[in-house]
């Protein structure tokens, strides 16, 4: 039983990295069908590039390779791969920078989700409180996007699907007084776990970024420690923008994870590297649809497999 859930979790997300997967295959080994020199690390360069490594990692990998080549011959392509893996193993293998907090005895803990608009976050939001009802977890919701109220019925008709318990705002509402009443809700129903809602706003907006301080200040309120995570919803389908995206609110909301979204759509796997490499923020959830249970927690083994294959030679 438990290895049937393993398996279909891992076939779940060599799936939704199908698209990654590809573009590094079918790129990667068109290096190998000519001798290597100079110009071939130029063209390998230029596909990092555009399998949005970035700048860093890409001149990284490259340097490693180099390294690597020099104790031995020139790889086959199994062993290119291979050093790929050993490379992004490292890397995401460095503890994080940032740390989740923990609930005192009694309290509830508290998840904040923000991003940019259309991100995911409300159906990420959803899928995590599924994810925690599954596990008997007691859930409470609070709609903290008080902009629209397409907004708010977005989360009342998934509420009413799934059966979660909801703290509604109302349209033009202060985000910070439904967080403050979610919060004392949340206390009073003996909630394990609280998940907030936010509108979605552009990292250079900077009066809805202070909003988001507010926010964590009211939380702070009633409970201390909160928020005890701050998951920041991108899309993975933006690429290097991305990163820009991580960093600003990571510089006005401490960000602790990322949830990586619409990876089932996208080749731009490889992004979980870059914002790891630069801001030491680890990927924790994985969106691989639109549905409560597409969604699964980030694994590094199959996350490397998934992408640049596991084959030995
Ligand atoms: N394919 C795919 N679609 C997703 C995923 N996550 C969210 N979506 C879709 O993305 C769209 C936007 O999702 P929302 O959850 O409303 O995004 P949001 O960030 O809350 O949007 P705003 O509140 O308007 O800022 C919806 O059509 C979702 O179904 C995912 O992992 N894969
Ligand atoms: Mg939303």
């Amino acid at each position: 039983m438990v290895l049937r859930f393993l398996k279909s979790s891992f076939q779940k997300i060599k799936n939704a990295f199908a698209k990654t997967h590809s573009f590094f295959r079918t790129r990667l080994l068109g290096l190998f069908e000519k001798s290597w020199d100079d110009q071939t690390y130029y063209e390998l360069e230029k596909i990092l590039y555009e399998a949005d490594l970035g700048a860093t990692c890409t001149q990284e990998f490259i340097a490693y390779l180099k390294g690597e080549i020099s104790k031995t011959s020139h790889p086959d392509f199994p062993t290119f791969l291979k050093f790929f893996r050993d490379y992004a193993i490292q890397l995401l293998e460095a503890p994080p920078k940032v740390s989740k907090g923990s609930p005192a005895p009694g309290e509830p803990k508290v998840i904040l989700i923000v991003g940019v608009n259309g991100s995911g976050k409300t159906t990420s939001l959803v899928k995590l409180a599924h994810y925690f009802q599954k596990q008997k977890k007691s859930v409470l919701v609070a709609t903290g996007d008080t902009y629209r109220a397409a907004a708010i019925d977005q989360l009342v008709v998934w509420g009413e699907r799934l059966h979660i318990d909801l703290i509604k705002g109302i349209k033009g509402g202060d985000p910070s007084a439904v967080v403050f009443d979610a919060l004392m809700a949340a206390k009073a129903r003996n909630k394990s776990v609280l998940l907030i809602d936010t509108a979605g706003r552009l990292q250079n907006k900077v009066d809805l970024m202070r909003e988001l301080e507010k926010i964590r200040r009211v939380t702070q309120k009633v409970v201390p420690s909160a928020p005890h995570e701050t998951l920041l919803v991108l899309d993975a389908t933006m690429g290097q923008n991305a990163i820009d995206q991580a960093r600003t609110f990571h510089s006005c909301t401490p960000l602790t994870g990322i949830f990586l979204t619409k990876l089932d759509g996208s080749a731009k796997g490889a992004i979980v590297l870059p914002i790891y490499r630069e801001l030491g923020i680890p990927v924790e959830w994985m969106g691989t649809g639109e549905g409560e249970d597409d969604m699964e927690p980030f694994d590094l083994r199959t996350y490397v497999e998934s992408i640049f294959g596991n084959e030995t030679r």
